[in-house]
């Protein structure tokens, strides 16, 4: 079965002025898509034909031979995240077991802001910055390019993508701006601990 350009679960005005229709509608038609679209014909032979999102993203990623599958496999995992952890009127500080979680790992809320605004800002070119459960505990971290925190034996539970594609249209270089907007303007937390609860099971 080929793997699926999910819809976003909001209109594509919902996001602004945080995210624009016009990114949105790029990024998610377009960018996305396109991942879809070489995930689908770069499985075709390889192997891992009719295997999980999650079990080509790692298959692949420790196959040199396998670099492109692993590229497209990672950004439709992680896409399919990003778009689910956004929300109109989302963003500030989470309640519930996740408030507990991240002042047990970081300390207070807005350290953890602090360290995961200076983990995207601080992603050299293109990649992601992650909040995840490592074992039972909260980390922030960042990836390059399409890799993730799955390959490094992590589930993540928030990511953001800061490829150039994802924040250039509305905040041009000012990535520090876009990853301050997501925090306190989009953030789906609801959604975040509905993955922290299906990662610890
Ligand atoms: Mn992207």
């Amino acid at each position: 079965m080929a793997f699926e350009l999910p819809d976003l679960p909001y209109d594509y005005e919902a996001l602004a002025p945080y995210m624009s229709s016009q990114t949105l509608h790029l990024h998610h038609d377009k960018h996305h898509q396109t991942y879809v679209t070489n995930l689908n014909n770069l499985i075709e032979g390889s192997g891992l034909e009719g295997k999980s999102l999650e079990d080509v993203v790692t298959a692949s990623f420790k196959d040199s031979s396998k670099a492109g599958l692993f590229n497209n496999a990672g950004q439709h995992w992680n896409h399919c995240l990003f778009w689910k952890v956004m929300k109109k009127n989302g963003g500030g500080k989470p309640g519930g077991e996740l408030a507990k979680r991240i002042d047990d790992a970081f300390g207070s809320y807005d350290k953890f802001a602090e360290a995961f605004k200076t983990a995207g800002a601080s992603q050299f070119g293109s990649g992601w910055a992650w909040l995840a459960l490592d074992g039972d505990t909260l980390k922030v971290t960042k990836t390059p390019n399409g890799e993730n925190p799955l390959v490094h034996g992590m589930t993540p539970v928030l990511g953001i993508d800061v490829w150039e594609h994802s924040y250039y249209l509305d905040y041009q270089n000012r990535r520090p701006e876009y990853l301050a907007a997501f925090l306190n303007n989009l953030v789906n937390w609801e959604e975040v601990e509905a993955q922290l609860h299906k990662a610890v099971g």
